[in-house]
Order: structure tokens, then C-alpha cells, then sequence
């Protein structure tokens, strides 16, 4: 074999190789390549080295810079190759990982207050921004404080088993939260500026405005020199800043034992605005609470000096309120914890 035979092997080997890299795809043809060409005990190039020996001497350095020529080339070509197949497995793993910012997320379920929780902060809220503290107290009471320190004496209808929930025959589930005013009254002395919301309990069967047990929210203010234009403002400015601006506020004359005068609270009919409706039956006023003066007479249960101070009181079911807000038509859905109900609050 002459050196001249010897480079046109290598040649070959060269050409060989430049077609066969096109397959090579990932790390084992990159190394199967390897292996065929460059491999110590059978690359195709190491024989053709192994016969460097057989050549005349002087043949011997031109065939060996060339064929260490191709090796280089052969290797170079291997390392453009190996780092091109680490950067696509690389940006490949990298597209696997990636996150795509734009997909909807995965919404966490949470809990949310119950349409009467809302109603009774928003009603809260109003008050607490007026300058009232929120109050509460039992709701198994004594007939006292249910009844005798708020003017109803024994024998009133108001008392009567068949409508209140008695336990013994001096206990009771409260059938208003009046008695947490008494409580107050007892415990502090003028200024008194509060209000009382929680549950009360009357024997009634359930119908769509009717429940055994309901929400009631009740307001007192004492003081020197509360008038009933006092009470007007309150109940006009509470009216427009929880059912909104246009809402206006009336009063009629009215009988509870607790107050004189007193007064039945009515509010402009917010789904008509006025003319008449299904809500207001054709009045333009819906009926939202009870009023009126404290009674001198419950002064005397709590040690206040009737000639000192006077004050308003008033109060109504929180539940009727969330109706109205929400046009509701039936107070049973409160009670019956339907998600489908409840889920739209
Ligand atoms: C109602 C209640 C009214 C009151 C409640 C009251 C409380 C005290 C003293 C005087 Cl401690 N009054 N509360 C006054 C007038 C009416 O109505 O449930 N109406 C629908």
C-alpha cells in the first residue's frame, strides 16, 4: 500500500462520515458514531492508523498529518454535534416544565357569610359609623327582663304561652332582643347609644314571611334632651344609607307597651318608587319596624331619673330587611341551607 491509497481511504472515511452525521439525532448515534469511527480497537479511522507502520518512512509523515487531519475534523464535528443534541433535549425538558400563564386558575372554594350575616354587619356598620356600640345578651331570659322591666305586666296577651317559648314558668327563649337593652340600661347610666341584633323565638308555624326563630335588630338612645325628631333622623338617615339616597322614611301612630308615643316605621316602596306594586300592595310603603319614645316607666326598672333624661327606641327583623334587599319573597330559604340559595350571596 502506497501513502496515495492510504489518503484516498481517508477521503472516503471523510465522505462517509459527512453523510452519515446527518442521522445522528440524540445521544446514542452520537456515541454509535463515535464508536465506528474513532473507537481504539475498530474505529474505522484507528485502522487506517494501525497501517501508518506498513508505509515507507517516507510516506509516512504525509499520511499521518493527513490522517490526523480528519481525525481532528471527525472529532470537531463530533463536539458541534454533542452540543447541538444537549441544547435540544435542554429546551425540550424547558418546554415540558413551562407554564402557561394564561390558563384559567384553579379556583379555591371558600367559605362566605350567610345572606343574614351580611345583612346584619351592613346594618352594624351604619350604626357603629353613627357612634353606637353593638350589644348582646341571652337568649333564654327571664320573664323579667323579657317582659315586666319592659312595661308588660302580668296577665298582658303578649305573655301568653300559645305565642312564646317558655322553659319554666320564669324562663323563656326571648320573643325580642329588648331585654338586652335592659341589661344595658341596668349596667350603665346615660348617655346610652346601642343597638341589639341577634335571634328571638316565637311559637309560629313557618310560612313565607313567618319562623319560630328570626332575627331582630333593636336601637336605643338615652339621653338629655333626645326628641322624637331625634328618632325621624335616625331611622331617615339609617333607611337612606341602607336601602340607598332616594329612600324616604314615614311614620304613623302606633300602640307597643315600651314606648309613648309610638309609631309604626314605614319606608318608600323601593321596587315601585311609589305608584304601587305587587311588594307594597299598591301602597308605595312597606312596613319595617316599630318605634317610639322609651316609656318613663321602664326608667324606673333601671334606676334612671325619668324627669333627667328621655330617649327613642325602635326596632325590626333583620331577616325582613334582607328580603327587601334582595327581593326575596320567602324567609324559609334563610333556614333551609340550600347551597343553590345560598351560593348567590
Ligand atoms: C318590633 C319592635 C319596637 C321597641 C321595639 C324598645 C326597647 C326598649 C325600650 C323601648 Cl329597651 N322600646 N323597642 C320600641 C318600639 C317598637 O318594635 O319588633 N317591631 C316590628
Amino acid at each position: 500500500m502506497s501513502s496515495n491509497d492510504g489518503i484516498d481511504k481517508l477521503r472516503a472515511i471523510e465522505q462517509q462520515f459527512d453523510r452519515e452525521r446527518a442521522s445522528v439525532v440524540d445521544r446514542k448515534s452520537l456515541e454509535d458514531i463515535r464508536t465506528r469511527y474513532l473507537s481504539r480497537k475498530s474505529g474505522l479511522l484507528t485502522l487506517q492508523l494501525q497501517n501508518l507502520g506498513q508505509l515507507p518512512r517516507e510516506q509516512r509523515a504525509e499520511f499521518g498529518q493527513a490522517a490526523n487531519k480528519v481525525k481532528a475534523k471527525i472529532e470537531a464535528s463530533l463536539e458541534t454535534l454533542q452540543t447541538a443534541i444537549v441544547e435540544r433535549e435542554q429546551h425540550s425538558s424547558l418546554e415540558g416544565e413551562a407554564i402557561d400563564v394564561t390558563l384559567p386558575g384553579n379556583r379555591k372554594r371558600i367559605g362566605h357569610r350567610h345572606p343574614l350575616t351580611i345583612v346584619r354587619k351592613e346594618i352594624e356598620d351604619i350604626f357603629i359609623s353613627m357612634g353606637y356600640t353593638v350589644e348582646d345578651g341571652p337568649e333564654v331570659e327571664s320573664t323579667y327582663y323579657n317582659f315586666d322591666a319592659l312595661n308588660i305586666p302580668a296577665g298582658h296577651p303578649a305573655r301568653d304561652p300559645r305565642d312564646t317559648f317558655y322553659i319554666s314558668e320564669q324562663t323563656l327563649l326571648r320573643t325580642h332582643t329588648s331585654p338586652v337593652q335592659v341589661r344595658t340600661m341596668e349596667k350603665i347610666q346615660p348617655p346610652v347609644r346601642i343597638i341589639c341584633p341577634g335571634r328571638v323565638f316565637r311559637r309560629d308555624q313557618f310560612d313565607p314571611t313567618h319562623s319560630p326563630m328570626f332575627h331582630q335588630v333593636e336601637c336605643l338612645v338615652v339621653d338629655q334632651g333626645i326628641t322624637f325628631g331625634d328618632l325621624k333622623g335616625t331611622l331617615e338617615r339609617f333607611h337612606k344609607l341602607f336601602f340607598g339616597e332616594k329612600t324616604r322614611t314615614r311614620l304613623r301612630p302606633s300602640f307597643f307597651p315600651f314606648v309613648e308615643p309610638g309609631a309604626e316605621v314605614d319606608v318608600s316602596c323601593g321596587f315601585c318608587g311609589g305608584p304601587g306594586c305587587r311588594v307594597c300592595k299598591g301602597t308605595g310603603w312597606i312596613e319595617v319596624m316599630g318605634s317610639g319614645m322609651v316609656h318613663p316607666n321602664l326608667y324606673g326598672f333601671v334606676n334612671y331619673d325619668a324627669e333627667k333624661y328621655t330617649g327613642f327606641a325602635f326596632g325590626g327583623g333583620i331577616d325582613r330587611y334582607a328580603m327587601l334587599k334582595y327581593d326575596i319573597n320567602d324567609l324559609q330559604l334563610f333556614f333551609q341551607n340550600d347551597m343553590r340559595f345560598l351560593q348567590q350571596f
